[in-house]
């Protein structure tokens, strides 16, 4: 004798899962969702009460068994979750930040995982992103969130109260500085949080989730690594791909974009096209920051700085952050802390890894400069935010001030 959870039925016929995930077929007709007892042919009904379904969920996710290994544990238990959702029909949605390694986690979640999937334009989970996805579920019983990429922050926690609220149940898998309260509200799957570095990035733990349910996406992993320049390594090939999903993603609408991702893994013509295209406007653009690129030496460190907006056009690739991040490429070995301002935003990249933690002076920013209004990241790549564009000169020169202090103290 098992229990059961009612998946689907039509025209007397159900289909039932049962707990240790089989999928049996059976006549009759019982309310979806409802918790049944199946003994031998007969079915008879236990409830469809909140408790009895969370019970046979957890017995479900207890019951499903993977292939190998996961890395550690919190991402065998995000493997089985998502399994066990998939299998009874949990209405999901995964939301994966708009880069090539979030794109890539987007992709390995949801080829195990049917779901509304959401590319994420900012870093964090808004407000109005949690009453979207309150919004576009909110028939549906106790449905799924998976972020990818995003989603660690303490300014992202505050928001998940309201779809807690709601009845979600919340994944996070991500590579950024997590918050102690976030991690308690979410099942969180973050290589900082495990003591693995950063460059364990998202897209590559989605990946190693996906393989843990037979998928193997081995080859999209190494697209993730490239995506964010992690030291584990990648092909030239991985590399390029990377490339053309970042140049697709800068260019497309939110809502529309997941399918040219699979067509950019699928279509190598069109990769190379798109390629092409990107690597041109980032040959282009580093001709003009040799031009325009300012110098000061503060400590041990040179500080590279330059307007973004003073190259290329407005809301043209490459983004400000990536001009950043191709002005740290050519300096790499150099100590040098490269800052590209544009608008509003401000991004630090590390020209030598490990030199300095950029998201914990990014921390001191926030903290200690009024018209910061906030800010996050990693150790080798983190931005933040102003109040105001007018405020961009005087945040250079805040950023001298405090960078100086900053490393007096990591120093001592
Ligand atoms: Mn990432």
């Amino acid at each position: 004798m098992v229990r059961g959870y009612v998946k689907r039925c039509f025209h007397e016929r159900c289909t039932i899962i049962s707990e240790d995930g089989k999928e049996i077929q059976s006549n009759g007709n019982y309310r979806e969702g409802t918790i049944v007892e199946i003994n031998d042919k007969d079915i008879s009904v236990i409830s469809d009460n909140q408790e009895d379904v969370l019970r046979f969920l957890n017995k479900l996710e207890e019951n499903i068994s993977l292939e190998g290994k996961g890395l550690f544990p919190a991402m065998e238990k995000a493997a089985k979750k998502i399994k066990a959702s998939a299998l009874i029909g949990r209405a999901a949605i995964v939301r994966f930040h708009n880069d090539a390694d979030g794109i890539i986690g987007g992709i390995a979640i949801s080829s195990v995982l049917p779901a509304f999937k959401q590319p994420q334009p900012s870093a964090t989970y808004t407000e109005r992103d949690a009453i979207n996805d309150i919004g576009n579920s909110r028939l549906s019983f106790m449905p799924l969130a998976v972020f990818i990429d995003f989603g660690s922050s303490e300014e992202s926690g505050s928001n998940y109260d309201i779809l807690k609220a709601a009845g979600f149940e919340i994944i996070v898998i991500d590579h950024h500085p997590y918050d102690d309260n976030v991690a308690e509200k979410v099942l969180m799957v973050n290589s900082l949080k495990e003591g693995l570095p950063t460059d364990y990035t998202a897209g590559y733990l989605s990946v190693q989730i996906a393989k843990l349910l037979g998928k193997d996406l081995t080859d999209l992993g190494e697209i993730a690594l490239a995506g964010d320049k992690s030291s584990l390594g990648y092909s030239e090939d991985a590399e390029k791909t990377a490339l053309a999903l970042d140049y697709a993603a800068f260019y497309s609408h939110y809502g529309s974009a997941f399918n040219i991702y699979r067509d950019v893994l699928k279509d190598k013509e069109l990769r190379d096209a798109l390629y092409r295209k990107a690597k041109e406007a980032l040959e282009e653009t580093k001709r003009h920051l040799k031009r325009i690129v300012k110098t000061k030496k503060v400590g041990e460190f040179t500080l590279y700085y330059f307007d973004a907006e003073a190259i290329g056009s407005k809301g043209e690739f490459p983004g400000s952050g990536k001009m950043a991040t191709l002005l740290a490429e050519e300096l790499k070995g150099e100590n040098a802390i490269i800052l590209a301002t544009t608008g509003k935003m401000l991004s630090f990249r590390l020209s030598k890894k490990g030199s300095v933690d950029l998201s914990k002076l990014v921390d001191v920013l926030v903290e200690k400069v009024s018209f910061i209004v906030n800010g996050g990241g990693h150790a080798n790549a983190a931005s933040f935010r102003i109040k105001d564009p007018s405020y961009k000169d005087v945040a250079v020169e805040a950023v001298i001030t405090e960078l100086e202090e900053f490393l007096k103290k990591v120093d001592g």
